[in-house]
């Protein structure tokens, strides 16, 4: 395979600063990221929990949860060579202070407010990026895309 995809999403914090929503969909663009689909959406608090239940249980759960459903979000479908890495990299670590500390050119470095509110979400490995890809856009089949769209970007 020549493309991989991943699953990235623009957090409301960053939604509801429109100069750092563009900064960030600059960065998808300036790094070559492919956009295979794209679209604004909000969640109930039950999409929140749903999509995060592996953190149920951990002390910022529940302002996670209120977060990611406090307004709206982007996600994206994107491809490229080693998507998944490439986007985590570019996204910087979870925690502000050391993603201010490490990474400040990091998209987190530069953006996030708190441990909560990073500005992006991406997936971290290849079964959780099938899994959110479906999360997000349940009509896209990712089998297919790396079955029939794929191979037409190895010529
Ligand atoms: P990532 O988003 O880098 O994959 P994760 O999967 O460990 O990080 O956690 C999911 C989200 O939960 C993260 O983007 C923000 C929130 N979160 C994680 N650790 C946290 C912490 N120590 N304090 C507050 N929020 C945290
Ligand atoms: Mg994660």
């Amino acid at each position: 395979r020549i493309l991989q995809l991943t699953l990235a999403v623009i957090k409301p914090d960053a939604i509801a600063h429109p100069v750092i929503f563009k900064a960030v969909h600059e960065k998808i663009l300036l790094n070559k990221f492919l956009i295979v689909r794209s679209k604004e959406l909000s969640w109930r608090r039950e999409d929140s929990q749903n999509f995060y239940r592996e953190h149920s249980g951990r002390f910022f759960y529940q302002r996670l949860v209120e977060f990611m459903s406090s307004g709206p979000m982007r996600a994206y479908i994107l491809a490229h060579e080693d998507a998944i890495q490439l986007w985590r990299s570019l996204m910087g670590p979870t925690k502000v202070y050391r993603a201010r500390n490490t990474e400040p050119e990091s998209i987190r470095g530069m953006y996030g407010l708190t441990d909560t509110r990073n500005t992006t979400h991406g997936s971290d490995s290849l079964e959780s990026a099938n899994r959110e890809i479906t999360f997000f856009f349940p009509e896209f089949c990712v089998s297919h895309w790396y079955q029939q769209d794929e191979p037409h970007f190895r010529m």
